[in-house]
């Protein structure tokens, strides 16, 4: 995917304030940085004389069947990218037969957009409030209007310090809501979203919280945000369904570790047990082949998909993810693999 067209092409249709708070990082965005490169570092050892005549890269995740281990990775405020945002994210993704992990900060209700992609499979990224009624009411709906899975995201306790929102004094444009709080992220001085997130959040959550979502709903909890293996082994003995190793783009801790360098440690800590998925940097089906082979069970992709709903809508999306599909399965062939279950780290060069 030739990813520096399709960031100008957003570029060219998104406010100067908008586009910063997606591209950027905290900090020096370092690990923004690292993100990408880990994945670019990594070196593969392909088999040869494999019969890679049909390649399949079907997956089963927690129930949902994909057409490819690939997921949407939840992004807050998809307006700023597009007017029909979150319902054009989820069609793209449903088409494309893949998850969409929804965020909490969305600018449509979860309604609206399980309503908007009835075909299509999502799941729930739930930021826990410190007002703990509005955080039980909004897993309640989530599980009431379809969504088959609840990510929590454990990463953000407090918001990072992000210069580029500062700087542009990110709020959302009149007539824009985070539909599901009720909010328009109106900032007093810098970031509104750093406003809104210190003031509301919770910063108190321990692995007890994942026990407290699964008293609430009858739904699998993904827990997204974890780097290191000792958080991940806490996370699945409270009760976690999956995890997902994240820095969260390398917009939270500046100067954490990348994702690609996390992962095989949290994999050999739980990967027996769940599911272990990985976000952060990942921009092509070969990415997403490194990430297989370093022992994820599937990857979520997070800006790129911001970029093609800003270019393209839900076809820009769609497009995007087909296209990711298409360059992992050139690279199951290129390294003699004709099934997912065969991709393993014999096949990375050490
Ligand atoms: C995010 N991310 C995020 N994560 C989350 O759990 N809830 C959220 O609301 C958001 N919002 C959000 C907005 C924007 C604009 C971005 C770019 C990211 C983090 C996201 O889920 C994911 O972890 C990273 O985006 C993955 O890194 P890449 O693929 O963007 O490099
Ligand atoms: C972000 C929050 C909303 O990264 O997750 O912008």
């Amino acid at each position: 995917v030739d990813h520096e067209s399709l960031e100008a092409a957003a570029r060219e249709v998104m406010s100067p304030a908008a586009y910063h708070y997606v591209a950027g990082g905290s900090d020096d965005e370092i690990t923004v940085a690292e993100n990408t490169a880990a994945w670019r570092r990594v070196r593969l050892l392909p088999h040869v004389l494999n019969d890679v005549s049909t390649v399949s890269h079907a997956a089963t995740l927690l129930g949902a069947d994909m057409t490819a281990p690939v997921l949407v990775a939840p992004m807050a405020t998809q307006r700023l990218a597009h007017d029909e945002g979150e319902k054009a994210m989820a069609r793209g993704a449903a088409r494309a037969g893949t998850v969409m992990v929804v965020s909490t900060m969305a600018t449509a209700t979860l309604e609206d957009i399980a309503a908007a992609a009835p075909g299509g499979t999502l799941w729930f990224q739930f930021y826990v409030h410190r007002d703990r009624g509005l955080s039980e009411d909004l897993v309640r709906r989530a599980e009431a209007a379809g969504y088959e899975a609840v990510v929590l995201t454990v990463d953000v306790p407090v918001l990072s310090n992000r210069r580029r929102e500062a700087e542009h004094h990110f709020q959302l444009p009149d007539g824009m809501t985070v539909a599901n709080l009720d909010t328009s992220l109106e900032s007093v001085e810098g970031s509104g979203l750093a406003e809104y997130t210190n003031a509301a959040f919770d910063p108190g959550l321990t692995p007890d919280d994942i026990g407290w979502i699964k008293s609430i709903v009858d739904l699998p909890v993904v827990v997204k945000g974890v780097l290191r293996a000792d958080d991940a082994v806490r996370a699945t003995d409270a009760g976690a369904d999956a995890v997902i190793v994240s820095n969260h783009g390398g917009r939270q801790m500046d100067g954490a570790i990348a994702s690609a360098d996390a992962l095989p440690a949290v994999v050999e800590a739980v990967g027996g047990n769940v599911p272990v998925l990985v976000d952060g940097g990942i921009r092509g089906g070969n990415d997403v082949f490194k990430a297989l082979a370093l022992g994820a069970s599937a990857v979520l992709v997070g800006r790129p998909l911001y970029w093609a709903l800003a270019a393209g809508g839900e076809d820009g999306v769609a497009g995007y993810l087909e296209e990711i599909h298409t360059e992992l399965a050139r690279a199951m062939a290129l390294c003699g693999v004709a099934d997912l279950s065969e991709i393993d780290s014999s096949l990375i060069a050490s």
